[in-house]
């Protein structure tokens, strides 16, 4: 296949078109490199030593012998480009990672506010319109978040993959009716993605497109099989109080001695999948495309559910360090319940990596290797959900981190 990867220089879409190389697909990248901006906004950068993407291309051909092209082009402001790589290159498959995707950062002000807004809304719009313009009968696999269904709402019904059945009373009785899941968004990243869903269904609808909804949860871990091949073609690991995701914060942390930022209780309940793992899913997606005329097909795209605590407290019985309660910068429920239907994913074969098999590579060859490229200024997050909100201080690094890697149990007897 011929498959375009948009925002393939990012955290999930850098492994994902090696891995669509590595499988023999043609791959083209085409990202405006937006993420490494917002580094730079922000000071931080990777704890990974990412190269530039000219330089990972490079590195790709030496180490595989495989080319990967590379596009400069932003999806939300430049459409007519966008139109015409469609058509000339006549892809297969469009993958769409492309978007701002961290929720602390689409809250920190107006600005970030109405950039996620403007960015994520009209590129993956740009992307549908073009699509039709085009005349591409490539099939259009998108990452969404299991952040659409919010968390609580449904107590402790199983979460449907994207459609839910209901009853609507009539005078002449029930009738049943599948719809959307409803929307219940807790940032305005993830808003974005409640919006992008309605756009799937109308483009699905009116025009044929063949479009896969992929509900994502929070992805760990930084290295796939193809980003181990060279330091240069390294991952990104973003582990920033905007950037940074719960479980890789912690093992961040975890690696200088960073007491745990549990954000409140810790009661939160999320769902995760390692970065292998969604690799993989992209792959299976794009080989089970649903039909022209068919609505969106979602997938959710996890493997497991944790509360915030117990991965603290796991990361905490590893490395013996210290958990912080914080308070909470979001405006989100201190606990709630979480399960998740993910059959269609297990169905078609995904076998997946689960947290005691992947946590012990991470934490040895990446966050030690790299733990003095960590700012102790950047770790704990400020972004708040509303001006008034408290955060915490920074915290005092106590002591390096201790940690005896031969014994698995520690780590099972750690999750209660
Ligand atoms: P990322 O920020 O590392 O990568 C996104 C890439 O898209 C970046 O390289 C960026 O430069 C590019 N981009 C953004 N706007 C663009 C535009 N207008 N034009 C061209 N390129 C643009 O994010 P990620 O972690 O790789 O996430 C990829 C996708 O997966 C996102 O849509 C995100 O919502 C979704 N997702 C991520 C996670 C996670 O834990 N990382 C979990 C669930 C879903
Ligand atoms: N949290 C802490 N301590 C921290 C960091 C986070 O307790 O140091 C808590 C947060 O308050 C939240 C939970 O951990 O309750 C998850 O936060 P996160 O930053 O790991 O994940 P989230 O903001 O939900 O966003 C990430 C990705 C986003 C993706 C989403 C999938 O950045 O792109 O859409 O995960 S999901 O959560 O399933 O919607």
């Amino acid at each position: 296949m011929h498959v375009l990867v948009l925002g393939g220089d990012g955290f999930c879409g850098w492994p994902t078109a090696l891995y669509l190389s590595d499988q023999g697909h043609d791959v083209t990248i085409v990202d405006n490199l937006s993420r490494r901006a917002i580094d730079l906004e922000l000071e931080v950068e990777s704890l990974t030593p990412i190269r530039p993407i000219g330089e990972r291309i490079r590195a790709w051909r030496e180490v595989s012998g495989r080319d990967i092209r590379f596009i400069r082009l932003d999806l939300a402001n430049e459409y007519d480009r966008l139109v015409a790589v469609l058509a000339s290159d006549n892809p297969d498959a469009v993958v769409h990672f492309a978007e701002q995707r961290a929720a602390p950062y689409s809250m920190r002000s107006a600005t970030a506010k109405r950039y996620t807004v403007d960015n994520n809304v009209r590129a993956t719009h740009n992307v549908l319109t073009a699509m039709v313009a085009s005349g591409t009968t490539a099939t259009l696999v998108h990452l969404g978040t299991m952040g659409v269904y919010g968390y609580g709402w449904s107590g402790s019904a199983p979460i449907p993959e994207g459609y839910l059945t209901v009853k609507v009373p009539t005078p002449d009785g029930d009738i049943e009716r599948e719809i959307l899941h409803p929307a219940n968004p807790g940032s305005v990243y993830h808003l974005t993605k409640t919006l992008d869903q309605l756009m799937f269904a109308f483009y699905a609808s009116n025009d044929g497109l063949r479009i896969t909804d992929l509900h994502q949860g929070i992805v760990w871990g930084t290295q796939t099989d193809q980003t181990k091949r060279d330091d240069r073609l390294i991952n990104r690991f973003d582990y920033d109080g905007d950037y940074g995701t719960v479980l890789n914060r912690f093992l961040m942390q975890a690696a200088i001695g960073h007491p745990l930022t549990v954000h409140g209780s810790g009661g939160q309940t999320r769902a995760f999948i390692h970065i292998r793992d969604t690799v993989r899913c992209i792959e299976i997606a794009l080989n089970n495309p649903p039909a022209a005329g068919e609505k969106p097909v979602v997938f959710n795209q996890i493997t497991e559910t944790y509360r915030v605590s117990e991965l603290a407290k796991m990361v905490s019985a590893m490395t013996g360090i210290e958990i912080a309660h914080l308070p909470n910068p979001r405006k989100e429920a201190d606990e709630n319940e979480l399960i998740v239907r993910n059959d269609q994913f297990l169905a078609l074969g995904l076998q997946p990596t689960t947290l005691s098999e992947g946590l012990f590579e991470e934490c040895t060859e990446i966050t030690t290797r790299f733990r003095d490229r960590i700012d102790p200024t950047k770790i704990v997050a400020r972004s708040v959900w509303r001006a008034g909100m408290a955060t915490s201080d920074d915290l005092v690094i106590t002591r390096p981190m201790s940690i005896d890697l031969t014994d698995a149990h520690q780590l099972e007897g750690a999750v209660e």
